[in-house]
């Protein structure tokens, strides 16, 4: 399963609980998924996905397919074929437009591809 990568970081820190908080937050962010989301402007469905996933609070990327045709394009290859927004993608998985997040949540299988 793909995850974000992350950069190594060097710092110093002055106690062990900081240490920590930095180790903890760095190990956060390596597991989170990597999520896409085309979506573009004035669309209910890509406001409503959005609302879900920031209520999970899961982290996104997202490309208004609307202003960059490559992304249109790659949108559409990626989704074989789907050209509605929004698309949403979790770890290269695609998982479909708005209905289909909400429908992964009501049978409770949104959580587990989030963390
Ligand atoms: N059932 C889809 C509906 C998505 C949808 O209809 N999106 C609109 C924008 S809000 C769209 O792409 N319309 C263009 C079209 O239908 O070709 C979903 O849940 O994502």
């Amino acid at each position: 399963m793909e995850r974000k990568s992350s950069p190594i970081a060097f710092f110093s820190v002055n106690n062990g609980d900081e240490a920590v908080k930095l180790l903890r937050h760095t190990y956060q962010e390596i597991s989170m998924p990597k999520i896409v989301v085309y979506s573009g402007p004035h669309c209910h469905f890509c406001d409503k996905a959005k609302a879900l996933l920031k209520r999970k609070n899961a982290e996104f990327e997202e490309f208004n397919v609307t202003e960059d045709v490559d992304k249109l394009d790659e949108m559409i290859k990626r989704s074989n074929g789907r050209m509605t927004i929004p698309q949403i993608f979790i770890d290269d998985r695609h998982i479909g437009g708005c209905d289909d997040l909400y429908a992964l949540e009501s049978q409770g299988k949104l959580d587990e591809l989030l963390t």
